[in-house]
């Protein structure tokens, strides 16, 4: 059995820590306790265990053994690699799918409480595919939307559409090299089959259907997700929110939305605020509904409405134990199987909701759009009859204001205004080195590493290199705990010339960008600058890099995998899923190999997996500069700029007297 850790080697969130004790306390087991039971095994953890057939499972421990079937290590861990990249695929594309047909009803007058939020996106959407909207209604336009995006799930020849928004060079390319999804299903039915008994027995050849895989799903599913959430909701602008456990009341009904969905989310904030319901509170003893969201249900809630995180991934059974959750409503993806134990401790309810996700022993409302408002107010009365039965709470004393919300779409204006919205100013900034480079720090949380510290970590070091941070999903939630998505406390952190910028443009250290299926955003923002000029004609020579530094979910490799088919440098952080035999060094590793050389030869983007969190922020560094020199720009000088305005006063505060008189007025010392 392994080590039982300390609280705060399992979580640098003092919040999270006071959960924990309450926890050991109680005598009630988390995530955390259980992945110090539960060793990992070490075969099927660095893929080299096959279950595809029944004449296995075979397992590899030895160089040259293959499975019964004649299987090599390097077949099987492929084969287990793509299988997770579709499993993501699916998971996100199945979303985006739900969303269309939301779209489709909502036009036709079918759904209740929903309403077509933000037209002028409506329209732009519609006008990249030749879709007519002149002197038509928005309706009319979303229906025709809707039916182009339906189609795109299961269309079997030709090019999803939404490929026309990455950058020609690399559509060229992706059909040079053959790997232009056809339909968003298509890609994943493909890589189940060839993962079947008997057929691609090809490393490098399954994995080259992993590029296409993923790319139904960043450029397809998760984009078509991203785009009909913001018609329906609205486009995320900044808006003032909260995050961490310290945003549960203890005089109101607390209901926490977790999973990914924002369909019944977005009616269950309609629904709080309805006087009935907040009489019917009052009647129950209560002020109100006090609602907050954990996980991506909760960022997208959060980037639209600044409705409250109570916390990222690891923190969903740390909600419960406060005690002080009247019930927990879940959608989809994330949610842990452990949460109806728990709750059975205390009086929270937990509610799922999806067609697609039963827990057994939790209470099943289902959502149907056509009566949304009316089943949100449902889960919403059942949750307020729950509060007579609340016992004794604790409610960590910890929160941060933070400002979510930058879409592409604001990031475009606030960097020029209304008439001259532009990413001129960032790419400008990047040629001139004020910022170095950009890095997406994206992805999960895992109990096998120290909760949100490696998220805090790298980070960090990229603020302080002069590195531009956005961040989405769990990580995004993570920093902003700490304050660094809000303008004071993260400052102290930024390097001078990023701080500049930060100042001059009046925006957060870290910038928030969504949910998983929003990383399609940085695509977009990443085409944007392609587009607007002076950093090359592709994606690839942007100096910019991927990060998923505390990963778990399949997603999070899918995400991966079409980042690195879109150009990028992309670095995991924890485990490393095709680790192979222990001695195998990444060079003799075809997979491995293959996932570093062999796609930064076919993509000028690359995967890799890197425990060390100093080799992470290294590598990236290094990357990011090599880039800058390809272009030709200016090497990285952390001298050159910041030296007036509050960076440089900063700077001067940190000088004795005399010096810093001398710096500022010329008056020598003696
Ligand atoms: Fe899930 Fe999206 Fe991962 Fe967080 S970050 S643990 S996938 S909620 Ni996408
Ligand atoms: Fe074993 Fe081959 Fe079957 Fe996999 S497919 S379980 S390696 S026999």
């Amino acid at each position: 059995m392994a080590k039982k850790r300390t609280v705060e080697e399992r979580s640098i969130d003092p919040a999270s820590q006071e959960m924990l004790i309450r926890a050991d306390e109680l005598g009630l087991s988390t995530a955390f306790s259980r992945a110090d039971d539960m060793v990992p095994c070490n075969i099927g953890g660095a893929g080299m265990c096959c279950k595809l057939c029944g004449m296995g499972p075979c397992r590899l421990t030895k160089e040259g053994q293959t499975g019964v079937c004649g299987a090599t290590i390097d077949t099987i861990q492929a084969r287990n690699l793509i299988r997770a990249i579709a499993a993501g695929a699916a998971a996100h594309s199945d979303h985006g799918r739900d969303m269309a047909f939301t779209l489709k009803a909502v036009a036709n007058g079918q759904t209740e409480g929903y309403r077509i939020r933000d037209v002028a996106k409506l329209r732009t959407v519609a006008a990249n595919y030749d879709i007519p909207i002149e002197g038509r209604s928005p309706e009319e336009i979303a229906n025709d939307l809707a039916d182009l995006y339906i189609a795109q799930f299961g269309q079997q020849k030709g090019t999803i559409a939404p490929i026309i928004r990455a950058p020609e060079k690399r559509q060229k390319l992706w059909r040079e090299v053959g790997v232009l999804p056809r339909g968003v299903d298509r890609e994943v039915v493909e890589a189940l089959h060839r993962t079947h008994i008997g057929d691609d027995q090809d490393a490098e050849h399954i994995l080259h259907h992993a590029i296409r895989t993923s790319l139904a799903d960043g450029w397809g599913g998760s984009l078509i997700a991203t785009d009909i959430s913001d018609i329906l909701f609205g486009t995320p602008a900044p808006v003032l929110g909260q995050a961490n456990l310290g945003v549960l009341k203890d005089d109101m009904v607390n209901v926490v939305v977790h999973g990914h969905e924002p369909t019944l989310s977005e009616m269950i904030v309609a629904a709080s605020q309805d006087p009935e319901i907040i009489a019917y509170a009052q009647k129950a003893g209560a002020k109100g509904v006090n609602l907050s969201g954990i996980c991506c249900t909760a960022n997208e809630i959060l980037m639209r409405q600044g409705i409250p995180a109570a916390g990222n991934f690891l923190q969903q059974e740390l909600a419960i134990l406060t005690g002080a959750v009247e019930a927990m409503v879940v959608d989809v993806q994330c949610i842990m199987q452990a949460l109806v134990g728990l709750a059975g401790n205390f009086h929270t309810q937990i509610i799922t909701t999806s067609p697609k996700v039963k827990i057994k022993g939790a209470l099943h409302i289902q959502f149907d759009e056509h009566k949304a408002l009316t089943i949100a107010k449902q889960i919403l009365k059942t949750a307020i009859d729950n509060y007579k039965n609340r016992g004794e709470t604790q409610i960590p004393d910890h929160h941060e204001d933070l400002v979510p919300g930058f879409s592409h779409e604001y990031i475009n204006y606030m960097l020029g205004g209304s008439y001259r919205a532009s990413f001129r100013p960032l790419n400008d900034a990047i040629m001139a080195g004020r910022i170095r480079g950009v890095a997406a720090i994206v992805g999960c949380n895992n109990p096998r590493s120290q909760h949100d510290y490696l998220h805090s970590y790298v980070t960090k070091e990229m603020l302080k290199n002069d590195v531009l941070v956005v961040e989405t999903g769990c990580s995004a939630i993570a920093m902003a705990k700490q304050g660094f998505l809000l303008g004071d406390k993260g400052l102290e952190h930024v390097g001078p010339g990023l701080r500049e910028i930060l100042e001059t443009v009046g925006i957060p250290p870290v910038l928030h960008m969504g949910s998983c299926v929003d990383n399609s955003r940085i695509l977009t923002v990443l085409t944007q600058m392609v587009a607007e000029g002076g950093l090359g004609d592709d994606i690839d020579q942007i100096p910019a890099v991927g990060l998923a530094p505390e990963w778990m979910s399949e997603k999070a490799l899918s995400i991966g995998t079409y980042c690195v088919a879109s150009g990028a440098y992309v670095i995991f952080g924890g485990a490393n899923p095709v680790s192979g035999m222990p001695d195998r060094v990444a060079d003799s590793d075809i997979v491995l190999r293959y996932l570093s050389q062999g796609w930064e030869n076919l993509y000028g983007g690359k995967m890799e997996f890197v425990t060390a969190p100093e080799e992470m922020v290294r590598r990236t560094l290094a990357h990011i500069d090599r880039k800058r020199a390809d272009l030709g720009l200016p090497a990285y000088d952390p001298l050159r700029f910041g030296q007036s305005g509050d960076a440089r006063m900063f700077q001067l505060e940190q000088l004795p007297l005399a010096e810093r008189q001398a710096a500022l007025y010329g008056i020598a010392g003696d």
